[in-house]
């Protein structure tokens, strides 16, 4: 990784000594990345003895709760978090690139007169909407960047072990969920992260145990239902999956139990891109999209879902009734565009 402007990293400190309450702020359905970011920066703020919170634009799954859970994360509800946020001097939006991935919280997040600092590693990040950017994309994660801009911190000066253990196991975790436990996205600088914060304490173990050993049963019926009845692979090397109500209703699918579904059939040899189309409880339908390297799945989201991410790992929505006439129609519809995709720029 390039090292981080001396600039930007002295205005972020000043930012952070002149703020009284600070605010930080993730993506909606939040990752790993995007509750281990903003937990580590919170356990760090606390323990310099700031006020902070740290509020999603939807709320975070069961599964990763016990990342959090010395955060005091909310859901966005305008009743209760309106005020907090609109107090706070100091914004910090963590892993996402633009306010309107911030979606329910938009408007709010836009109106704030406090300073706002972008924390990320996604492609074409929205500076304009921000006084201070960290966007880096030659490295894994959210949390990686996080790592490396607090060990510029004259408080840290440079020694993982002066992070708050449980700050330390969480830009761990984001780091290992982003890089699906290293097996994608990772560079020199990612395992020298991983390096340093085992040797500060961390339990990647027990960090292990709990990211991939602990999901409900239904879970991985789901993913040998969804696998064997509902996985379609084209000529072109299109694998399209779609999530309906029905599906989700008969596995009591919860928020964040599809996650690392639309990475299965990349296993496959002859699959590029694998699109696993999701329908959601208020009728929206949302998209993720993985590639093999040489196949972009950003452009593919940029071009035909409404969406974008990383090179190899991006997101999308398909509209209704703009795109298709009934949510029934998504997954259809998404097969038939991502094979449009191959054919017009991947051949
Ligand atoms: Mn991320």
């Amino acid at each position: 990784m390039e090292k981080l402007e001396r600039t930007k990293l002295e205005t972020l400190h000043r930012f952070l000594t002149e703020s009284r309450r600070v605010t930080l702020v993730s993506h909606i359905h939040p990752d790993g990345d995007a509750v281990g970011s903003t937990t580590a920066l919170y356990l760090w703020l606390r323990s310099l003895g700031k006020e902070a919170h740290v509020c999603f634009p939807t709320r975070v799954p069961d599964s990763l709760a016990f990342i959090a859970q010395d955060a005091e994360a909310r859901a966005y509800d305008p009743g209760c978090c309106d005020a907090d946020i609109l107090s706070s001097d100091l914004l910090v939006c963590l892993d996402f690139n633009a306010l309107n991935r911030a979606e329910g919280m938009e408007t709010l997040l836009r109106s704030l007169s406090a300073k706002k600092v972008l924390i990320d590693h996604h492609l074409a990040p929205a500076e304009d909407e921000f006084d201070l950017c960290f966007s880096r994309t030659d490295i894994s994660s959210a949390c990686e960047l996080l790592f490396y801009i607090l060990m510029e911190m004259p408080e840290i000066g440079g020694d993982a072990r002066r992070l708050p253990p449980a700050s330390a196991a969480a830009l761990m975790a984001g780091m290992t969920t982003d890089t699906n436990n290293f097996a994608n996205s990772v560079f020199p600088s990612t395992l020298e992260m991983a390096s340093r914060l085992l040797a500060a304490g961390v339990d990647r173990d027990a960090l292990l145990e709990a990211l991939y050993n602990r999901y409900r049963e239904n879970r991985i019926r789901l993913f040998g239902e969804m696998l064997k009845d509902r996985l379609v692979i084209s000529p072109r090397g299109v694998a399209c999956m779609f999530l309906d109500e029905a599906v989700k209703r008969r596995w009591d699918v919860r928020e964040g139990e599809s996650d690392g579904l639309v990475n299965q059939p990349l296993a496959i040899d002859r699959v590029k891109l694998s699109v696993l189309v999701k329908e959601e409880d208020d009728g929206s339908v949302r998209v993720s999209l993985r590639s093999k390297r040489g196949v972009s799945a950003n452009r593919c989201a940029r071009l035909y879902f409404h969406g974008g991410g990383h090179e190899q790992a991006a997101g999308g929505k398909i509209l209704v009734p703009q795109d298709v006439p009934a949510a029934a129609a998504a997954g259809d519809f998404a097969a038939r565009m991502a094979e449009q995709y191959m054919e017009l720029y991947e051949s």
